[in-house]
């Protein structure tokens, strides 16, 4: 057993997070990585409405009795979604750990605190999460420009990141970005982390509600096939290399502005490549660590091996190296 900060405080069995994930972070996956003693997240925005969000909770209890979070990723739109009534399905349903990400949880965590959830503060930068420290959430997921996702515009990868963040944060933190594996955990833990988020990783196993065909996509892709779109938009995100991902890069590059390219991110095209298993359908998110994924495990295959690998590497080959044996 890895006991960790942030085992202790969120009360999970292993220090592995599974992070929001539209249109993936659903019961199926949630509830099989917490049935693995991982913590596991509900993506609320993937739900249409609070309702169906209460709707999905209550299919993941039925699915583990074992802990799990919701992710609330809060993104600044014309018509933003009812942020506040997400809000309180959340509270309401009993959950006790979210994942806030996107922008400050600040108008959150009155509420959130006051029902006794316990708030993972997701982020891409050590000044937001110190900044989020310091509004007093009780966790940091800190992302490297490795993630899928929204990688933030400083483009510092988990090496540094990690390692910077450590040096002022002082409660739980996780490591995002980049990890899929016991040697992943093991990095993180040496330079400063209490544990490791992954979301391309749980995206590849056998619960992950996505077509089988992506997921074979992404067993066969390197760690180079990715695209940085949004970039002169400033407002980056790392999803595979496809030609609709390399057509926005260069629209984009050329000048083009958000309107040029509306029609090829739209998230609707996105959600047909997990549906129908066409990646070439739309725009997906994934992370360079998929040049390290080979198989596609269940979720409880998966965290046990990660454990059982970063323990041997601790136990045997780093304490090997303080003990050579000469022959
Ligand atoms: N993070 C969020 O906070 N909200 C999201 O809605 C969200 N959607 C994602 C969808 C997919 C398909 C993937 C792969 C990631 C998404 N993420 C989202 C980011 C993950 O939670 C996590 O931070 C990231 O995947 C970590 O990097 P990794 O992919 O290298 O493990």
């Amino acid at each position: 057993m890895l006991s960790t900060a942030f085992t202790e405080t969120f009360g999970v069995r292993h220090p592995i997070v599974q992070g929001g994930m539209q249109w993936v972070g659903r019961a199926e996956l949630v509830a099989a990585v917490a049935n693995a003693g991982a913590l596991g997240m509900i993506t609320a925005l993937t739900q249409p409405t609070p309702e169906d969000l209460a709707g999905e909770i209550a299919r993941t209890r039925e699915l583990t009795d074992q802990p799990f979070g919701v992710n609330l990723t809060i993104l600044p739109a014309i018509t933003p979604p009812p942020y506040e009534e997400y809000r309180q399905v959340i509270i309401d349903s009993g959950v006790k750990i979210v994942e806030t990400a996107g922008s400050s949880p600040a108008p959150h965590l009155p509420d959130f605190h006051a029902a006794g959830v316990k708030v993972l503060h997701k982020c891409t930068s050590v000044r937001h999460a110190v900044k989020a420290q310091d509004l007093g959430v009780d966790g940091i997921s800190i992302d490297g420009f490795e993630c899928a996702g929204h990688p933030g515009e400083d483009d510092v990868p988990g090496l540094v990141l990690i390692a910077a963040a450590a040096e002022q944060i002082t409660i739980p933190m996780i490591a995002s970005g980049g990890f899929g594996d016991g040697r992943g955990l093991v990095a993180a833990l040496a330079l400063g982390a209490d544990g490791i988020n992954m979301g391309t990783r749980f995206m590849c196993t056998e619960e992950s509600p996505i077509h089988r065909t992506v997921k074979e996509a992404i067993v066969a892709a390197k760690e180079t096939d990715t695209e940085l779109i949004f970039r002169p938009l400033r407002n980056t995100a790392r999803v595979a290399s496809n030609t609709v991902s390399r057509e926005v890069v260069e629209i984009l590059s050329r000048g083009g502005q958000f309107e040029d390219v509306r029609e090829l991110v739209a998230g609707a095209r996105g959600r047909l490549v997990y549906e129908n298993g066409d990646p070439e359908a739309g725009i997906w998110s994934v992370g360079t660590v998929q040049g390290i994924i080979h198989d596609i495990p269940t979720a409880g295959e998966l965290v046990e091996r990660i454990v059982a690998d970063a323990e041997s590497l601790i136990s045997e080959r780093l304490a090997g190296l303080l003990n050579p044996v000469h022959a």
